[in-house]
């Protein structure tokens, strides 16, 4: 099981209780389908993603955004249990959705890129840290289901 300190677990609490989710999920989602761009077979359907201008103001994009980020809200207010609370998630991006593992990743340093944009100095390398080991700790629960 991962170990969380206290100190992990309050910076983490303070960056994201500031977070507008939507608009964060929206800028992370959407600056994956531009700056990985295969990523966005898998989204063809949500319309067009013609140019990075699109794909920022594309509703689906930032819906799903918004969606992904709920997601790490809940491995926040559970950090310990976040392989067994992403057990279903990990099946349906497995074997429905055959999304490559390393995407998982792409995306968790994108999410990372965003909050330090949004948030500067106040991001400071401990809370740096800290999202890295979060956004870790997604990733290897959503890859469980992997075989
Ligand atoms: Mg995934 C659906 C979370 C990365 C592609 N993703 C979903 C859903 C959630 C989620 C909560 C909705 C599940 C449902 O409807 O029951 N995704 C999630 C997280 C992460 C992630 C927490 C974190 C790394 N997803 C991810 C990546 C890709 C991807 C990297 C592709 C490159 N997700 C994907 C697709 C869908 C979901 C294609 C279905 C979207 C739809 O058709 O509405």
């Amino acid at each position: 099981m991962v170990h969380w300190t206290a100190e992990e677990k309050e910076l983490i609490a303070h960056i994201w209780g500031k977070c507008d989710i939507g608009v964060i999920g929206a800028e992370s989602l959407g600056g994956l389908l531009v700056v990985y761009p295969w990523c966005q077979r898998l989204f063809a359907h949500f319309g067009n993603l013609s140019s990075p201008a699109a794909i920022m103001g594309n509703p689906r994009v930032k819906a799903h955004g918004k969606k992904v980020l709920g997601s790490f809200t809940d491995a926040i207010k559970n950090p310990e249990k976040v392989k067994e609370n992403f057990a279903k998630l990990s099946e349906l991006h497995c074997n429905k959705l055959h999304v490559d593992p390393e995407n998982f990743k792409l995306l968790g340093n994108i999410l990372i890129i965003v909050l330090a944009s949004h948030f500067g100095k106040e991001f400071t390398p401990s809370a740096h840290a800290a999202f890295q080991k979060l956004s870790n700790v997604v990733a290897h629960a959503l890859t469980r289901q992997y075989h």
